[in-house]
C-alpha cells in the first residue's frame, strides 16, 4: 500500500505506511481538550497522531499536550472538586464523563460515588452502561464518530478498573464472555480493538487473542474459555476466506454448538455470514453490542 494511499473515516485520516498506522486528524473544529483526550487514545493505541493544521511531521514535539491543554484548563494534576447533590448527581457525572472522555476524571468519581454509597452494579447499570449506549446510538446517528468512541470506551475501561473487582467480589457476572481475535494472516486491529471496547464497555468479559490467529488457537480458546460469544476480525480479502475455516475447526472440535459466532471487518457483509454458517454479522462496533448482547441472551 502506497504511502500517499489515504482512507477518510469519520473525523480521521489514516495515512497508511507499514509498520505502524499513521492517523491524521483532518481539519478538526474541536476544543483543545477534547483533540487532547482523542489523541491521547489514539496514541494509547500505537498510533501517531498529526495535525495539518499545525504543519506537524512525524516526531515533532507535542505542543497541544504541553501548551494548550493546561491554556484550556486541563491541568489533570489537579484534584477534582467535590459536590453535594447526592447519588443521583454522582452517577450522572460519572455517566457524563463516559459522554465527554474524561479518562482521568472517571476513577475519582467512581471512588468519591463509592464511598458516598452507590453500589458498585449501581454505577455500572446506572451510569457506565447507559452512557456506552448512548454513546452507540450517536455513532449510529453520525453525531459521534470513531475517535470519540473509542475516548468513551477508554473512559470506561477506566472506571471499570475500579469496578471489576467489586463486581466480581459481590458475584455480579458479567453481561457474558466474548473471545476475539483477527484470523490468521491479518494484522488489522483498530476495528477489532474498538468492537473489543465497546464488548467489553458494555458489560462483556472479553479475552482479546490479538491478530493473525489461526483457527486452531480460536478452538483451543472455545475450549480453554468457553465463551458466550466467539468474534472475528478481518479487513482483509485475502484473510476473510480464513473465516470458515475457523468455523469448521470448531466443527471438527465439536464445540462450535457452544458458541456464537459473530463476525466483521470491512470487506464482509451480510450475505457471506449466512453463506459460512456463522450466527451473526455486524458492520462496526456500535452495531456489535446489541446484536452480541441478542445473540447471548439467545442462546442463555
Ligand atoms: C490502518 C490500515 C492498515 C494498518 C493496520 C494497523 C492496525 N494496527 O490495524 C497497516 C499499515 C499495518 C496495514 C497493512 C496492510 N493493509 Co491495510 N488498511 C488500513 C486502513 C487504512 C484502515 C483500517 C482501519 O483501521 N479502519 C478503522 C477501523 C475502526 O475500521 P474497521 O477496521 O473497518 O473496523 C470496523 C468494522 O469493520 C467492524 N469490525 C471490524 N472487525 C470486526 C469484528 C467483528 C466481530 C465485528 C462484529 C465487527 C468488526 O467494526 C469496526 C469498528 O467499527 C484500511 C482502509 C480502510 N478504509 O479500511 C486499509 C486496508 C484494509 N488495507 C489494505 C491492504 C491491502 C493492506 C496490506 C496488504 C498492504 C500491503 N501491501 O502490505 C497490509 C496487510 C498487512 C496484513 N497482513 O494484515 C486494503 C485491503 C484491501 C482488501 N479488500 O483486501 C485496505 C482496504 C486499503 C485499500 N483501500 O486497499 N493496513
Amino acid at each position: 500500500m502506497a504511502r500517499t494511499e489515504e482512507a477518510l473515516f469519520g473525523r480521521l485520516r489514516v495515512l497508511s505506511e507499514d509498520p505502524v498506522a499513521r492517523i491524521q486528524e483532518s481539519a478538526v473544529h474541536a476544543p483543545p481538550t477534547a483533540r487532547v483526550a482523542v489523541d491521547e487514545a489514539l496514541e494509547a493505541m500505537g498510533l501517531e497522531v498529526l495535525d495539518p493544521s499545525r504543519g506537524e511531521e512525524p516526531g515533532a514535539p507535542d505542543r497541544r499536550r504541553d501548551g494548550e491543554a493546561k491554556d484550556a484548563g486541563l491541568d489533570r494534576s489537579l484534584p477534582r472538586s467535590g459536590w453535594e447533590g447526592g447519588i443521583a448527581d454522582m452517577l450522572s457525572r460519572i455517566h457524563q464523563a463516559v459522554l465527554d472522555g474524561n479518562i482521568d476524571g472517571v476513577g475519582s468519581l467512581v471512588d468519591e460515588a463509592l464511598h458516598g454509597g452507590a453500589s458498585a452494579q449501581e454505577i455500572l447499570e446506572t451510569s457506565l452502561t447507559p452512557a456506552m449506549d448512548v454513546v452507540g446510538q450517536e455513532y449510529e446517528e453520525g453525531i459521534r464518530f470513531i475517535p470519540e468512541m473509542l475516548i468513551a470506551a477508554e473512559t470506561m475501561k477506566a472506571a471499570m478498573k475500579t469496578l471489576r473487582p467489586l463486581l466480581m467480589a459481590s458475584g455480579v457476572s458479567a453481561r457474558g464472555k466474548v473471545v476475539i481475535g483477527t484470523v490468521t494472516g491479518d494484522l488489522h486491529d483498530i476495528g477489532k480493538n474498538l468492537v473489543g471496547m465497546m464488548l467489553e464497555g458494555a458489560g462483556f468479559e472479553v479475552i482479546d487473542l490479538g491478530v493473525e490467529v489461526a483457527a486452531e488457537r480460536f478452538v483451543e480458546a472455545v475450549r480453554e474459555h468457553r465463551p458466550d460469544l466467539l468474534c472475528l476480525s478481518a479487513l482483509l480479502t485475502t484473510t476473510m476466506v480464513h473465516m470458515p475455516e475457523v468455523v469448521d475447526a470448531l466443527t471438527e472440535a465439536g464445540v462450535r454448538e457452544t458458541v456464537q459466532v459473530l463476525i466483521g471487518g470491512a470487506p464482509i457483509a451480510e450475505a457471506f455470514a449466512g453463506e459460512i454458517g456463522v450466527d451473526g454479522f455486524a458492520p462496526d462496533a456500535a452495531a456489535a453490542v446489541p446484536l452480541a448482547k441478542r445473540l447471548v441472551e439467545s442462546s442463555a
